[in-house]
């Protein structure tokens, strides 16, 4: 997960908020009378059915799944090791896994939420209480998505937070080379627009203004508003002087896109930036942005609409 706020992450955020999509459910069980069964009671969801351990684990990487319902006793791989495989990766650890299976003694049941299981469910099924198993745990999915959104989030934007945006930013310095820019980006005589329009008009600019940020950045920059009318980007460009031509872009990109104010007139806004590279002689990320900062300040300076490279 990277760029732009509006990505997905581990909790396939952006795929399936509305409750009003169909679900996608992943049954792996290795008897195709219990795969009918189970397609007949879960009717009002998208099913995919899988016969054995490995072929789960192709499908879920193709897929995007909601929820797996998992037998444990299988030929070949069985359900423990299924779970576990999908708990001990990133990208599908939170995607819930309920076991089916004849298996009823403690220690088994144990050992399947030792693994990660979020519920267990003993064979022969009861339809309906299978249907109410799987309706709670695709509520709970919904509602930590939407918790893990909000954490992570900036309310107005929608783009990372600051808490997040240094999360992703410590992991993208620690596992990048020297192709790594900073860029601190400011609104320029923001105060000015919300003293003439009114805030809720300074509100709709920020919207727009990081929505074209979002867009014009390559996929696996990451984006974070950092307070106020100050966001701050990492990314991957190649060379410097690609990296400023993307700070260009981005400034001709805002200075381009009409903003609609309360009074119905349309406005323009312009930013100004600061780039500072991994190369230099930055030691952590902090320095890379207090670089990238003074910068910024730099474009000010030189009276705005502009981006400054620093000078190493
Ligand atoms: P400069 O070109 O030097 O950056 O000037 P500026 O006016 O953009 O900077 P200054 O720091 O003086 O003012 C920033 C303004 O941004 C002041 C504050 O009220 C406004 N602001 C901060 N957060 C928000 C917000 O969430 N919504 C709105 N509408 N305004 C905000
Ligand atoms: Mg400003």
């Amino acid at each position: 997960m990277t760029k732009k706020s509006l990505q997905e992450d581990s909790w396939g955020m952006g795929k399936k908020m509305n409750e009003d999509i169909a679900k996608t459910i992943l049954v792996v069980d290795d008897n195709e009378s219990n795969i009918d069964m189970l397609l007949a009671i879960l009717k009002e969801y998208d099913v995919i059915p899988s016969t054995s351990g490995e072929d789960a684990l192709a499908l879920i990487k193709e897929e995007s799944i909601d929820l797996v319902l998992l037998d444990i006793l299988m030929p070949g791989m069985d359900g423990y090791t299924v779970c576990q495989r999908l708990k001990n990766q990133p990208e599908t650890q939170n995607i819930p896994v309920i076991f089916i299976t004849a298996k009823s003694d403690e220690e088994s049941i144990e050992k399947a939420y030792d693994l990660g299981g979020a519920d267990y469910v003993t064979k022969p099924f009861k339809p309906k209480e299978l249907l109410a198993r799987v309706k709670v745990q695709l509520k709970l999915q919904d509602v930590l998505r939407e918790l893990n959104f909000l954490a992570t989030r900036d309310s107005l934007t929608g783009i990372y937070n600051r808490r997040k945006f240094f999360q992703l930013a410590e992991q993208m310095y620690a596992e990048a080379s020297d192709d790594l820019y900073a860029l601190m980006i400011d609104i320029d005589h923001f105060k000015r627009l919300n003293d003439k329009y009114g805030h809720h008009t300074g509100d709709i600019a920020l919207k727009t203004i990081t929505t074209a940020i979002s867009q014009t950045l390559p996929e696996s920059s990451i984006f974070g508003r950092m307070g106020g009318e100050e966001f701050a980007v990492l990314l991957k460009a190649g060379d410097e002087t690609r990296a400023m031509e993307i700070a260009s872009l981005l400034q001709q990109k805002v200075c381009e896109i009409p903003i609609n104010t309360d009074g119905g007139s349309t406005i323009y806004c312009t930013i100004s930036s600061g780039m500072a590279c991994k190369k230099g002689d930055s030691t952590s990320l902090d320095s890379l942005l207090r670089q990238a900062d003074s910068a910024l300040y730099k474009a000010k300076e030189g009276g705005r609409n502009r981006s400054i490279f620093r000078d190493v």
